[in-house]
């Protein structure tokens, strides 16, 4: 049993205004990105956060301990409820993340392995369990691991214990809800949602799926 979060991932802010009014009664949490926030501003984390559902920035955040907290501090003061960040850049890096998030009463997610095919290339042989283990150490309260190998997902559970774990890779990157629900705690979907005739309807159907 999983919580679901829509990956919002249009490009215009009425469209995805739109969106998340129609399926706010379905969903957990609403995750935005760069997609959303380069064609409509930051300000719609505020106008989504304002619907009634948590906003989780994606920003895949990875840079010096300085900028990082910069970065978040403005996702934060924007309405937003997490921010999901990069591990590679470093423990001081995440450490900033980790810091801004919880200094404002957020969360930070640490992306331990991607699920598209290529992540398996980089994140395997190891990184992802240092990355997962960096998160742990840094006091985040999450990671990001793919539905696309299930398997993987298992093994990081071992390491991150009860700490929270997001999955995208459901819908349009060929999983299942059926695949990870009982190991993750939120499952990403995006263009399966968002992309569908009718987003309501699609988002009710996965809103089933994942309990
Ligand atoms: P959909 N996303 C992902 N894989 O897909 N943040 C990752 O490993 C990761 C992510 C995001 O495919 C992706 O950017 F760390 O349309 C997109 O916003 O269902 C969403 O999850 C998946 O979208």
């Amino acid at each position: 049993m999983s919580a679901l979060i829509l990956a919002l991932d249009a490009t215009s802010r009425n469209e995805a205004l739109a969106i998340a009014e129609s399926t706010a009664r379905y969903i957990d949490a609403i995750k935005i990105g760069y997609p959303l926030v380069l064609g409509a501003g930051l300000s719609v984390a505020g106008e989504i956060a304002a619907l009634g559902v948590p906003v989780i920035a994606d920003f895949k955040v990875a840079d010096i301990p300085n900028t990082n907290t910069l970065i978040c501090d403005s996702v934060f003061q924007a309405g937003c409820s997490a921010v999901i960040c990069h591990a590679f850049p470093g423990s001081d890096s995440l450490a900033a993340c980790v810091g801004s998030a919880h200094d404002h009463g957020g969360e930070c997610f640490v992306v331990c392995e991607m699920s598209h095919p290529g992540g398996a290339e980089w994140f395997s042989g190891g990184v992802a369990e240092s990355f997962c283990m960096m998160a742990a150490g840094a006091g985040a309260d999450g990671i990001i691991a793919p539905a696309t190998r299930p398997a993987r997902v298992a093994a990081l559970r071992e390491l991150i214990g009860t700490r929270k774990i997001y999955s995208p890779g459901v819908g349009a990157q060929g999983a299942s809800p059926e695949d990870v629900k009982e190991l993750v705690d939120g499952i990403i979907v995006g263009r399966a949602i968002y992309g569908a005739a009718d987003p309501a309807a699609a988002a009710a159907e996965y809103s089933r799926r994942c309990r």
